[in-house]
This record gives C-alpha cells, structure tokens and sequence, in this order.
C-alpha cells in the first residue's frame, strides 16, 4: 500500500492529478527553504524552482509538513509559511513519528523528503547539495545519506554533497552502499558551490535521456537505493576556490568555537559562508537549485518517456 492511501499523507490536488495521470513530476525540499537560504531569497527561490518544473512541462511537489501532515505539493500560502513563519523545525526522518503525532510545522530534509516522495508515488526529487559525512573527530553522518542508500524507484538530482563535508569519505560511504552515482555532464563528482572534487562517479550521462535509461533499468531490476544524478553548478556562479577555502575554514572554526553541532550545523556553516563571501556562495546556491530542478524535471519526463 502507498501512504498516500493514508491520512497522514496530503497530496496536492494538482500533484494528484498529475500522479494518476502518469505524468512527470518532481518532488522539491523545504529545509533549503525554511534553513538553507535567508529571507527574502528563500521564497524567491522556492516559487521559482516550482515555476522552472512547470516551464518543462513536469508538475512541481514542494514537500513540508504541516500540522502534523505530510504534504506533496503546496499552495501559495503554505509555501509562504514555510518561509516566513520562522518557527518551522527542521524535520528529518528521526522526527517524523514525534511530528505526525504532535501536529507539527516542519520542513524536510533530503531524507525526509526522499521518505516522503517514495511513498506518494514520485520518481524524481530535485535538491542543491546533499548531506554527507561532515568533517570534524565526532562521527556526524546525515541521515540523508542511509535514506538515499534505502529508497527505492528515485533519482535524486543535486549537484553533488555540500563542500562543508568531508568529500572524500562521503563519496566512500556511496559506493559501500551501492548508491549509483552518475555524473550529468560531468566525469567528476561535484563539489556544490564548485564544478569538481577530483573524485570519479560511476557512470557520466550528458542527456535527460541518457540518465533517464540509467533510471528505469535501475527500476526495472527493483535495486534498492536512489539513483543519484550529480549536476555541476552552472559555470558562470561557480565559487573560485580561494574564497571557498578561507570561508569554509572559518565558517568551520566558528561552528567549533560555539559548540554548534546536530542539526545546526549544515545550516550554520551555509550562512556564514554566504556573509564571508560577499553572497558568493548564496548565488551559487541559487543557481545550482535552479538548474537542478530544469534537469530534474527533463528527466522526469525522460524517465517515463515523454
Ligand atoms: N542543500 C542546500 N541547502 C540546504 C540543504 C541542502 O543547498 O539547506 C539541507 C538539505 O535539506 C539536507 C540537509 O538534507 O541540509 C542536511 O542536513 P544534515 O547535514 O543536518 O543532515
Ligand atoms: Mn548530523
């Protein structure tokens, strides 16, 4: 049984509609919304990010969750809430049973977003940068990571793992767990607010419909694990490496100095970064989500053959 057949689950009826019709459809995140993005931008950035799905013909999915609901697909005024309310948690896949039963506001994460979006029936998720093993001597592995290795019938489209992680043993922790990682257009995995890591991906894809053909195999053989399409942020908003290095250096000792850790810290680091570096790495942020969610939902439409 699909949850959507459960109450807990709210579609949209316009991502209803599109579902049972077939048609492409592309699940987005919030917590970029709520957390990963300052005002006014973050709104900015959400509405746009759904009107580029609809302008290639595929029907956009925010995923929140609001009083306790899981919802696919937001109107206006819940999509401001999610933005604006500064009161909405950050919810990942560990909140997800204290948030049904407390009727909470939350935003999701990669992993509850991907939780979420598998049981709706979605096939395709548009995302900036996922989680992955931070740096630093305590273990801090995001639960996006587990998520990603676990869903099944999802590709997770996003321009690789936020440069504030530890790459190297991020792209280790995919490979062990037989995450398929393909390079769109690119033979390296990125780095987010840069276009390369020096670390391979498994397999380069330069069409919708080249990673569209990855997808469905990957359906058709029932493999678990999101097929995870890896897409450069454009060439013109890359961050140059020097500013990169001196930010994240700093933005990592702060995070130190203040004992910020748990779900701060993805937060924390992004914003610093994005003052240190003059909006730099804000408008790179900005960039990579909006073509993501273009290639996002070419191949959606790829995937099921339109
Ligand atoms: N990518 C962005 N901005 C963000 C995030 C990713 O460009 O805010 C969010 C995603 O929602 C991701 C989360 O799932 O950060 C990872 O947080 P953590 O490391 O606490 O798991
Ligand atoms: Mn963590």
């Amino acid at each position: 049984m699909l949850m959507s057949d459960l109450n807990v689950i709210r579609l949209s009826p316009e991502v209803e509609e599109a579902l049972k019709a077939k048609r492409a459809v592309v699940a987005l995140e919030s917590t970029v919304i709520a957390h990963g993005l300052p005002r006014p931008q973050n709104l900015e950035t959400a509405r746009r990010l759904e009107q580029i799905v609809r302008a290639e013909g595929a029907t956009p999915a925010t995923i929140a969750i609001l009083g306790g609901k899981f919802c696919v697909g937001l109107d206006n005024a819940q999509l401001e809430q999610i933005a604006t309310s500064g009161d909405v948690k950050k919810i990942s896949c560990r909140d997800l049973p204290v948030a049904a039963a407390r009727n909470w506001d939350g935003a999701t994460t990669v992993a509850s977003t991907t939780w979420i979006a598998e049981r709706a029936g979605i096939n395709v998720f548009a995302t900036g940068g996922i989680g992955g093993v931070h740096r630093g001597a305590l273990p801090d592995v995001s639960a996006d990571l587990p998520e990603l290795a676990r869903a099944v019938r999802l590709v997770v489209v996003c321009s690789g793992a936020k440069s504030v992680l530890d790459l190297p043993a991020t792209r280790e922790w995919l490979e062990t767990y037989g995450v398929t990682v393909v390079g769109y257009g690119c033979d390296e995995l990125p780095a987010f607010y840069a276009r390369a890591s020096g670390l391979p991906v498994d397999a380069r894809a330069d069409t919708p419909e080249e990673a569209g053909a990855i997808a469905r195999a990957q359906f058709d053989l029932g493999k678990e694990g999101a097929l995870l399409v890896c897409v450069p942020v454009p060439e013109a908003s890359e961050v140059p490496a020097g500013v990169l290095d001196e930010t994240l250096a700093a933005a990592l000792a702060e995070a130190e100095r203040e004992g910020v850790g748990g779900r701060e810290l993805t937060p924390f680091l992004l914003s610093r970064m994005s003052q240190q570096s003059g909006g730099a790495t804000l408008r790179a942020n900005i960039a990579l989500l909006e073509n993501n969610a273009r290639v996002a939902a070419q191949i959606a439409k790829a995937v099921i053959g339109q």
